[in-house]
């Protein structure tokens, strides 16, 4: 299944007239509706692997149709997401789910669709099939040396697929930790995972970046090793400046100031990444924007404001990647809800006034501070991100198209009805 230009521009001639109306009736309004279109044209967010199919719950999975089957068909599905949207122009791969057999296929493949590999992600959070020794009691934590650098060992070959593939970045998330008092040292805990991902450290190549994620809980409930953003920020500091702290949204503790968070790493030069996802009660992976909007428009807000006070590129000097894994929607449908309800977020970031709001923060002025704020959040700026679709000759409206040219029945007569992909 492929979609071609002329569907796209028969979708988009119907809606034309509309957008149009709508756009510049709201850029008479704004001082920087031509930035702002500009810089959501130019932004990417990549596209995990393991999101392409009905995610599972330890109690049920319950899988959809039509799901890619192998490394080449999640590729061709994250190709038909960029199409509609033009915004999802990256995977992030998971070894061992997507071990390529041919990397200059797929190197082939993944360009026929203009994407490149993002961060690589490896697992040692499940035993594989063969493998000698278990990650039961952790991986780089484990008190036996031996798990400890098979666990390296992984990395380290996770590493090389990227290389083959032109991936710069490895995200490692640990699940180790412990679920009860008194099972693991703390301090022997963080000081094996140090070695471990210093030795790991020391395989990146020099243009590579590694990203540390944590995670307050699960699998482990009582501790878990990398636990938190001073955690993470301990590891990245004395790892090197190659090593970053990569922030899951869905990583906190309930009510966490993650907007803080993400400024105070900018400050430090030690944010790397982001996995995009929404949630109420913890790791829920739901669609992002789908619970807390306004949340998510103040973590872009102050990723605005940081990036450009170091003089960052939006574009590519941070990770942009979304983690999602639930079990109700389409999961392609959900992805293009997600890539939407971030360049929403970020555009209305780019509304902030800034200079205004420095002013009222000057001045303690509380109430023109929030004003200033909720101005830009309250602004309908769909018809910017519509715009920006529009001109890149994504669809002005990816659901409805996906919809229309009924993608998720064309992929089920192509791949069948019983699908699993490989995941989480
Ligand atoms: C797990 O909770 C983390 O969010 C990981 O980033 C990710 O979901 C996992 O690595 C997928 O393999
Ligand atoms: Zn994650
Ligand atoms: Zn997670
Ligand atoms: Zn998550």
């Amino acid at each position: 299944m492929n979609i071609d230009k002329n569907q796209i521009a028969e979708h988009n001639q119907q809606l034309e007239a509309v957008q149009n109306r709508r756009f510049n009736q709201l850029a008479e309004d704004l001082p920087n509706a031509e930035t702002i279109v500009q810089k959501l044209v130019d932004f990417q967010v990549a596209i995990p692997s393991w999101a392409l199919g009905t995610g599972g719950t330890r109690f049920g999975r319950f899988s959809g149709g039509g799901e890619p089957r192998n490394l080449e068909e999640k590729i061709a599905d994250i190709g038909l997401l960029h199409a509609l949207n033009r915004s999802s122009g990256a995977i992030s791969l998971h070894i061992p789910w997507d071990i390529p057999e041919d990397y200059a296929a797929i190197r082939t493949l993944a360009s026929q669709y203009d994407l490149s590999f993002d961060a690589m992600n490896s697992n040692t959070f499940q035993d594989q099939q063969g493998q000698a020794l278990s990650y039961k009691f952790g991986s780089m934590q484990h008190v036996d040396k031996a798990v400890r650098k098979q666990a390296v060992d992984h990395n380290i070959d996770v590493i090389k697929h990227g290389i083959e593939l032109g991936s710069k970045s490895l995200t490692v998330w640990l699940a180790d930790g412990s679920s009860f008092p008194g099972q693991l040292n703390f301090r022997r805990a963080f000081q094996n995972t140090l070695e471990s991902l210093q030795e790991v450290y020391a395989a990146l190549p020099e243009d590579w970046k590694i990203f540390v994620e944590y995670k307050a809980f699960e699998p482990n409930f009582y501790s878990t090793t990398v636990g938190d953003w001073g955690q993470s920020l301990l590891y990245a500091s004395k790892l090197g400046d190659k090593a970053y702290t990569l922030v899951d949204l869905g990583h906190h503790l309930p009510n966490a100031n993650i907007e803080q968070i993400v400024s105070l790493l900018l400050m430090e030069g030690k944010l790397g990444g982001f996995h995009f996802n929404d949630s109420k009660y913890g790791d829920d992976d739901l669609t992002t924007g789908s619970i807390k909007p306004y949340q998510l428009f103040l973590i872009f807000s102050e990723l605005v404001e940081g990036m450009d006070n170091r003089g960052m590129d939006h574009t590519k000097d941070l990770g942009w990647m979304i983690d999602a894994s639930h079990n109700l929607k389409d999961p392609l449908e959900d992805l293009l809800q997600s890539v939407e309800a971030i360049l929403i977020a970020y555009a209305q970031a780019l509304l902030v006034d800034r200079a205004a709001l420095t002013e009222a923060q000057s001045a303690n002025d509380v109430v023109r501070a929030q004003e200033i704020l909720q101005h830009a959040f309250r602004t309908d700026v769909r018809p910017l991100v519509a715009e920006a679709r529009k001109r890149t000759g994504a669809a002005l409206n990816p659901v409805q198209l996906f919809r229309e040219l009924g993608v998720r029945s064309q992929l089920i007569k192509e791949r069948g009805a019983k699908t699993v992909a490989t995941g989480l």
